[in-house]
C-alpha cells in the first residue's frame, strides 16, 4: 500500500455538522483512533487524512473534516477548508447526527450531487434513536444510498464499507486477465463449445468470445471445437495444447477426453477469476460438501432472463445440490438486483456467471456474503463440483484449489 502514490488513491471525504460523529466514524472505519473525538463541538479543525487499505477496494485516503456548520471568523475559515475537501473528494460520506437531516446536510448532499461525486449518507448515533423513516425515504427516492450506523457501538460500519465500495468508480478495481497469464506467445489453446439447444443462434456467447480475444491479445492461437470432436482433435495434434477450456456443461466429458498432462479448466472458472474474488468463489465451492438436508441455499441470478424448461439455475443446479446434500433443501431464487441484505439464513449462495454485471458489482455481493460468513460460489464451479471434476479444473490455479479444500473443511 505504501507504494501507491497518494494521487492515485481514492479519496473519501467525511462531512457533516459539528458533533455528528465524523471523527468517531472515521476511527471506526479504520479501526484506529486517528482523529480526536470529544463531546465538544468543533473538535476537528483542520482536515485529518489517513491512508488505509480498504478491502476489497484497495488503498484509499479518508479525510475527516471540520463541521460544516462552524461559526465565527475561525469557523468560516474551517468551513472553507471543508469545502476544498468537498471539491477534491472522489466519494463523500455525509454524516447525520441526532438532529437528523437539516439544511446543512442538504447543502452538502446537493454540492456532492452537483459535482457528480458519489455519496453515502450515514445516519449516525442509531443507538440513541432510529432515524426518521421519512428522511430515509426522501433520500432513497433520490437514489442516494443511506446507511444507519452507530460509530461508538461499531454497528453498521461494514455496511458503510460496502456502500463505499458500491459507490467507488469502476476504474478503481483492477481487472485480471481472463487467460493471458496462463499462456504465452505461440501457445495453442483449445476451446470446447457445445452447440446445444441453449446455445444462441448463429453466435458464440460472451465468455467464449472474450477468451478468444484474450488469446489473440497474448499472441497465442485458439482452436474451437465441440465436445464430440475434442478427442480426435487432440489425437491429431502434433503437439499438446497449453490449455483446454470448456463449457461447464460438458466438463465431465472434456475432463475424460483430455489427457491428464494437459491443463484444463472451464469458462466459468476463468470468469469467476475475471469477474470476482476467485479464492472466495473456490472456498464457497468447497462448502457444497457441507450441505445437509433442510439447509437453505440462495441461487442468485444477475439478470432477469426468461428461464428455459431445464434452466441451469432453477432446475439443474438445485437438483444436483439436493443429490449432494442427500435430501431436500430449501432453495430461493433471486434475480436481477434483488440480492438480499440479510444473507444469514443461507448455508450457501450460488451466483450465476454474472455476464451482465461488472467485476465491482460482483465483488460487492461477495463482500456482503463474506461479512455475514455465508459461503458463496458460482454456477460453473458448482457444476464442476457436482460432476466430481472441480479439483481437475482448478489444477492450474493452486491457490484456488487450496481455498476449495479449506472451504470443504469449513476453515
Ligand atoms: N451515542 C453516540 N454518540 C456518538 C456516536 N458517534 C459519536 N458520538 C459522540 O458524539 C460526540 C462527537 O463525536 P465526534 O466524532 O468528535 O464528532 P465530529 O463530527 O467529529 O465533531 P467535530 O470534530 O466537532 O465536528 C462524541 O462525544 C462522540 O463520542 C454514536 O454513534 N452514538
Ligand atoms: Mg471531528
Amino acid at each position: 500500500m505504501q507504494d501507491t502514490p497518494k494521487g492515485l488513491r481514492l479519496h473519501i471525504g467525511l462531512f457533516g455538522r459539528r458533533n455528528s460523529g465524523k471523527s468517531t466514524l472515521m476511527n471506526a472505519l479504520i479501526g484506529q483512533p486517528v482523529s480526536i473525538v470529544s463531546p465538544e463541538p468543533g473538535t476537528t479543525t483542520d482536515p485529518v487524512e489517513k491512508t488505509f487499505e480498504l478491502s476489497p477496494i484497495g488503498p484509499v485516503v479518508f479525510i475527516d473534516t471540520a463541521g460544516f456548520d462552524d461559526v465565527g471568523a475561525l469557523g468560516t475559515l474551517r468551513v472553507q477548508r471543508t469545502r476544498d475537501v468537498l471539491e477534491r473528494a472522489d466519494i463523500g460520506v455525509v454524516i447525520v447526527g441526532s438532529e437528523g437531516l437539516g439544511s446543512f446536510e442538504h447543502e452538502l448532499i446537493d454540492a456532492l450531487c452537483e459535482a457528480e461525486t458519489p455519496l453515502v449518507v450515514a445516519f449516525n448515533k442509531a443507538d440513541l434513536g432510529a432515524p426518521s423513516a421519512e428522511q430515509l425515504a426522501t433520500l432513497q427516492s433520490r437514489d442516494i444510498e443511506t446507511v444507519v450506523v452507530s460509530a461508538t457501538q461499531g454497528t453498521g460500519i461494514d455496511r458503510v464499507k460496502e456502500a463505499l465500495f458500491r459507490q467507488a468508480p469502476e476504474t478503481c478495481v483492477d481487472e485480471p486477465r481472463l487467460v493471458g497469464d496462463l499462456i504465452g506467445p505461440g501457445d495453442l489453446v483449445v476451446l470446447v463449445v457445445p452447440i446445444d439447444l441453449g446455445a444462441p443462434k448463429g453466435r458464440l456467447i460472451l465468455p467464449q468470445v472474450q477468451t478468444l480475444r484474450d488469446i489473440l491479445d497474448s499472441d497465442a492461437a485458439g482452436l474451437v471445437v465441440k465436445e464430440r470432436e475434442l478427442a480426435t482433435t487432440l489425437a491429431r495434434m502434433p503437439e499438446a495444447p497449453k490449455l483446454v477450456v470448456c463449457d461447464s456443461q460438458v466438463v465431465l466429458k472434456v475432463a475424460a477426453d483430455t489427457p491428464s498432462a494437459i491443463r484444463m479448466t472451464t469458462f466459468s472458472i476463468l470468469m469467476a477469476r475475471f469477474k470476482g474474488d476467485f479464492l472466495g468463489f473456490a472456498a464457497g465451492a468447497g462448502a457444497i460438501s457441507r450441505l445437509r438436508p433442510s439447509h437453505r441455499v440462495l441461487i442468485a441470478e444477475a439478470c432477469a432472463h426468461h428461464p428455459l424448461a431445464d434452466d441451469i439455475g432453477r432446475v439443474k443446479i438445485p437438483r444436483w445440490l439436493r443429490q449432494y446434500a442427500g435430501g431436500s433443501l430449501e432453495i430461493d431464487v433471486r434475480a436481477g438486483n434483488d440480492f438480499p441484505e440479510d444473507l444469514s439464513p443461507y448455508q450457501l449462495i450460488v451466483q450465476c456467471g454474472g455476464c451482465s454485471v461488472t467485476r465491482k458489482q460482483m465483488l460487492v455481493r461477495q463482500y456482503r456474503a463474506a461479512r455475514q460468513k455465508v459461503p458463496m460460489t458460482n454456477y460453473g464451479m458448482a457444476i464442476s463440483v457436482s460432476q466430481g471434476v472441480i479439483e481437475r479444473a482448478l489444477e492450474c490455479f493452486p491457490a484456488a484449489l487450496d481455498a476449495y479444500r479449506r472451504g470443504m473443511a469449513g476453515d
